[in-house]
């Protein structure tokens, strides 16, 4: 693989921009301009690693590459002090016997770092110093990164250190080498019901998590295989646990609780019962005899059809205990998720609410939890939606550790295909103050364990690297991992310096480039909110299936409980405690009194807490509905706008990142459409209330393809009708190997540009051409990747074709060619003037 990358890395412009793969991510110590460079001419010539631990030698070969990246200039690698200036890595320990030459802020948390231009043994020195190994390790990225931004490194006295002791990811990974919500290849740690055999890309992914001070990762699926656990599989685990070790990332697992009857040979799992404690503490033992790191367990259960301990009537404070003995005897610690709800919830009855299920669950068990498990609650109280307000449970626990679990994989933000940077949304939850006592008690500081001295605390993100190269397949999607680990050790960093940070180590430190990206990731949560959902109503995503395209009714009546309520009156969850379901009683009484009237509540929160009427006027002065429509077309131009920011970029950032991004971008404005079309018609329909500018189902410019000439191709009805222009698009049928349909252009003659409007499926390539005339313009095939095995809001894409002479007469034809099960479908086609 390594070789196949560097292959890759060809010269496309010469001397300046080269190609890049996106593998490297914000690792990439791209060499300095001669100009810059002179700012790092004292740079010393030695680095000295005082230990030979594997992670202060890791530290020494990492500041070795990176300076070697980025002057051109090879350290040398040294075990003691020289006897000339050197860059000094070494814990307090080690530097004691220095210490009269350097004064050491000893009281730095684990993890932390110095970073200080001082003198040691009368020399001049850089000394990198930290309580720990891993705050070495980390003290080295954080000069590399510094260098990469171009900041200067002389007169250094940085002391840094992370907010809270938990900084871990879990990726969702299947043993059998799929990624649950992945979106980006297969896994990086399993293929086949095994561990791979090549764990390079895994060893990489611990460096780029390193580079974050992420010290922590869980590698499978919280919806957990017993198999992992299996005699078998430990081994191989160890070897995942071998390429993390260097990095200073522990290993962990999701595990079943279920597991001792499925592999263990008992008739129970009953976390009361003697034989399932024995049998888990054998299990941990086991586990670390092989990996001595281990770093712990994660458990989903009783959630989603997950076994869980109330099966035996026991409670998630004894399951957790049962695991947290077993697991504290040699350090571990056991995650245990409040993702806990009853999926049958009866939609019929207006008081359920699955907004309340996390706080119904653990809040009465505060203060039964050992102090070695830690409930990981997720940001809002539903599950990653666009945007929902912080969950109140992070107040609701003070005599138990917690984490905040977010949301790395885009699952219901576009799922990296949509340019959606998070940290703005994080930010907004981790801010949030919860008034759960004491003077300010922001989310942030509830979860680190601040605000009530919890032992242990902190940030779990969910991440879905996979093995396709620039890991996340969005290359600008880079920055939500970035941005999780940046947020994890200082969750008072603006998203703003986040952005500007990751752009300038990802695509250098342009000024254009670095204004340009930072504005777009910046601008992207509230663009992709905009054409997805409205006022806190939630994603009005297909819930039930892919989670990605429209599919505004897939919510209602059902049990899963992510409710809007629309009729054609109103929409909105009223969770007041007047009227509705009572969920704003659980948070405190000052944020209460917020939520709990419809004028206190932000707008774009109403919909989360109240039901009303389309007419409702929100602060912003305009009616809920019209806002509905406004923003839904703002946000759509807006996706279009991103395309031309991106453009203006052209030649600054290499040709194989522009493309891919370019790309993305381009599809991203056409869904913008498909999602701006299906919910305002979708609310135009219910609520009969039309759209005050008169945009909601008139398209002047469109020709819906079942108005065509079809030979061969059939018009069909697209379920739900929303998702296609006109609720209708037409296929090839039965048995025709090629279809068509033609229309003729009316307008004066000109310039135009034409978007055919068709749908890309997964279970087949179809291939399209247009003619003008007899002339072919363009041709394509249907080849992308969408979630979808039928035309709807999932697939439905867009072929833009730029700079065409039309006349008035000509004759427009498109032929298709079905593949499979996927018959050439097209929805229409929009003309647009030069
Ligand atoms: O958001 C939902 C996802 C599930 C996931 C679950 C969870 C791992 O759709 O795929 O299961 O959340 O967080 O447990």
């Amino acid at each position: 693989m390594r070789h196949f990358i560097l292959a890759i890395f060809v010269l496309t412009a010469p001397g300046r921009l080269v190609a890049e793969t996106g593998y490297a991510a914000w690792l990439r110590y791209a060499p300095i301009d001669a100009a810059v460079r002179e700012r790092y001419d004292t740079l010393p010539a030695n680095v000295v690693a005082l230990g030979d631990s594997i992670v202060i030698k890791t530290a020494q070969a990492e500041l070795i590459r990176g300076v070697r990246g980025m002057l051109g200039r090879t350290l040398r690698a040294e075990a003691t002090l020289p006897k000339e200036s050197a860059i000094v890595l070494g814990t307090f320990a080690a530097l004691k016997p220095y210490a009269s030459t350097t004064s050491l802020p000893t009281s730095l948390k684990e993890d932390g770092f110095l970073l200080k231009s001082t003198a040691v043994n009368g020399l001049p020195c850089l000394l990198i110093a930290a309580p720990n190994d891993r705050g070495i390790l980390y003290g080295v990225f954080a000069l590399l990164s510094k260098m990469a931004r171009h900041e200067s490194v002389t007169g250094l006295n940085d002391v840094q250190q992370p907010y809270a002791p938990i900084r871990w990811v879990n990726q969702w990974d299947n043993l059998d080498g799929s990624i649950e919500r992945g979106y980006t290849g297969r896994s990086i740690f399993f293929e086949n019901g095994s561990v791979r055999a090549d764990l390079t890309r895994a060893g990489d992914y611990a460096r780029l998590l390193a580079s974050l001070g992420i010290n922590g990762c869980t590698i499978n699926n919280v919806n957990a295989d017993p198999r992992i656990l299996t005699d078998d599989f430990l081994p191989q685990l160890a070897r995942i646990a071998e390429v993390f070790r260097p990095w200073g990332v522990a290993l962990s697992i999701s595990v079943d609780l279920g597991s001792p009857r499925a592999i263990g040979g008992l008739e129970t799992f009953d976390p009361q019962d003697a034989r399932v404690g024995a049998w888990w503490g054998r299990k941990v033992e086991e586990i670390y005899q092989r990996i001595p790191d281990f770093g712990g367990f994660v458990v989903k259960a009783d959630s989603e059809g997950r076994f869980g301990p109330s099966t035996y009537g026991r409670t998630h404070a004894d399951a957790a205990n049962m695991l947290a003995r077993a697991l504290k005897l040699h350090g571990g610690v056991v995650f245990y998720r409040a993702f806990v709800y009853n999926h049958h919830l009866d939609w019929r009855d207006p008081k359920n609410d699955r907004a309340k299920a996390a706080y119904d669950n653990f809040h009465p068990l505060d203060g039964k939890f050992d102090d070695n498990a830690i409930v990981q609650i997720k940001n809002g109280p539903i599950d990653f939606q666009v945007r929902e307000p912080a969950s109140p449970l992070f107040g609701g626990l003070r005599r138990t550790n917690e984490a905040i679990e977010l949301q790395i994989t885009q699952e219901y933000t576009g799922q990296q295909r949509h340019l959606c940077f998070l940290p703005p949304a994080w930010k907004e939850v981790l801010d949030f103050d919860l008034h759960a006592g004491g003077s300010s008690t922001p989310v942030k500081d509830l979860a680190a364990g601040r605000t009530f001295h919890r032992p242990m605390g902190g940030f779990v993100g969910v991440a879905n690297v996979g093995m396709d190269t620039n890991w996340l397949g969005h290359p600008l999607a880079m920055a939500n991992l970035y941005g999780f680990g940046r947020l994890a050790w200082d969750p008072n960093l603006s998203a703003r310096a986040i952005a500007e940070e990751w752009t300038r180590l990802t695509f250098g430190n342009d000024p254009a480039v670095v204004r340009t990206i930072t504005a777009m990731q910046l601008a992207s949560w509230h663009i992709y909110e905009s054409y997805t959902g409205p006022l806190g109503a939630g994603a009005l995503t297909d819930i039930l299936g892919s989670h990605y395209g429209p599919g505004i009714e897939s919510s209602e009546r059902n049990g899963w409980g992510q409710w809007h309520r629309a009729d054609h009156e109103g929409i909105g969850m009223d969770r007041t405690v007047a009227t509705g379901t009572g969920f704003v009683a659980q948070y405190t009484a000052p944020v209460a009194k917020l939520y709990e009237s419809a004028g206190g509540t932000p707008d774009e929160l109403l919909l989360f807490f109240h039901h009303v009427t389309y007419t409702h006027e929100l602060h912003s002065g305009k009616t809920v509905i019209q806002h509905i429509y406004d923003s839904h077309y703002e946000g759509a131009e807006q996706a279009e706008e991103l395309t031309r920011q991106w453009s203006s970029l052209k030649d600054q950032v290499d040709e194989e990142r522009y493309a891919a991004v370019r790309a993305r971008l381009d599809y991203q404005a056409g869904h913008a459409i498909v999602w701006r079309d299906a919910v305002c018609n979708w609310f135009f329909r219910i609520s009969g209330i039309a759209d005050a500018r008169g945009r909601v189902g008139h398209y002047p410019n469109r020709i819906e393809a079942e108005a065509m000439q079809l030979q061969g191709y059939v018009p069909f009805d697209v379920t739900p009708p929303e998702n296609a222009s006109g609720g209708k698009a037409i296929e090839c049928s039965g048995q025709a190997q090629r279809c068509e349909a033609t229309f003729r252009f009316d307008r004066p003659a000109g310039w135009y540009d034409l978007d055919v409007e068709y749908f890309d499926q997964n279970n087949g390539e179809s291939r399209f051409r247009l003619f003008v005339g007899d002339q072919k313009v363009d041709e394509w095939a249907a080849n992308d990747h969408l979630p979808a095995t039928k035309p709807g809001g999932d697939s439905s894409t867009r072929r833009r074709i730029t700079g065409l002479a039309l006349r008035p007469g000509d004759q427009i034809h498109i032929e298709g060619i079905p593949d499979g099960g996927e018959r050439a479908p097209i929805d229409y086609v929009e003309i647009r003037a030069k």
